[in-house]
C-alpha cells in the first residue's frame, strides 16, 4: 500500500474528529432520511408510552421496574425527533408535519421542548415507583403530544 502523506493523515483525522462532533441534527443524506428518524423515534416512543398508558388506565398490572423501563426509553428518545424537522424535510416522502412545523418554528419549538419537560418529570416519577405520581405525570405527558398534534400535525 502507497504510504500515505502527513497531510492526508492530518485531514482524515480532522474528518474524523468532525464526524464525532457533529450534533445529531447534521446527519441526515436526504430529506426521507430525517422523515424516517423522525417517524421510527415517535413510533417506538408511543409503543413504549402506550405501555405505560394501558398500566395508567388498569389494563396492565403495575410493575415498577417495568414503567421505570418504558419511561426510560420514552426519555431517552424524546429529543430526538426535533433534530430531523430541518429546512426542507417537509416533503420527500409523506409526512403528517403541517406546514406550520417550519413556518412557526418557535412555536413549534416550545410545544416540543414542554413535551421534554413532562417526559423527563414522568421518568422521575417512574423512576420513584409511585403508580399515582405515574398516572399524574403520565396526564400531564399525554396533553403536550396532543397539543402538538392539535397544533402540528395533520390528522
Ligand atoms: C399516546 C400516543 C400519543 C399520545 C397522544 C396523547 O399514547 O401515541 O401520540 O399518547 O395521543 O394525546
Amino acid at each position: 500500500m502507497k504510504k500515505k502523506s502527513v497531510s492526508f493523515r492530518v485531514a482524515l483525522a480532522t474528518a474524523a474528529l468532525l464526524v464525532i462532533a457533529a450534533p445529531v441534527s447534521a446527519q441526515f443524506k436526504k430529506p426521507a432520511d430525517a422523515i424516517d428518524y423522525r417517524q421510527s423515534a415517535f413510533t417506538v416512543m408511543a409503543a413504549h408510552f402506550g405501555r405505560i398508558g394501558a398500566v395508567v388506565k388498569g389494563a396492565a398490572p403495575y410493575d415498577a421496574k417495568t414503567t421505570a423501563a418504558n419511561a426510560a426509553v420514552v426519555s431517552t428518545l424524546a429529543s430526538l425527533p426535533f433534530t430531523a424537522f430541518g429546512p426542507g424535510t417537509d416533503k420527500g416522502k409523506k409526512t403528517g408535519a403541517k406546514p406550520n412545523v417550519w413556518t412557526d418554528a418557535a412555536g413549534f419549538k416550545a410545544a416540543a421542548d414542554k413535551m421534554v419537560a413532562a417526559v423527563a418529570k414522568l421518568d422521575t416519577a417512574a423512576k420513584s415507583g409511585n403508580l399515582d405520581a405515574v398516572k399524574a405525570a403520565f396526564g400531564e405527558t399525554g396533553k403536550t403530544c396532543k397539543g402538538c398534534h392539535d397544533d402540528y400535525r395533520s390528522k
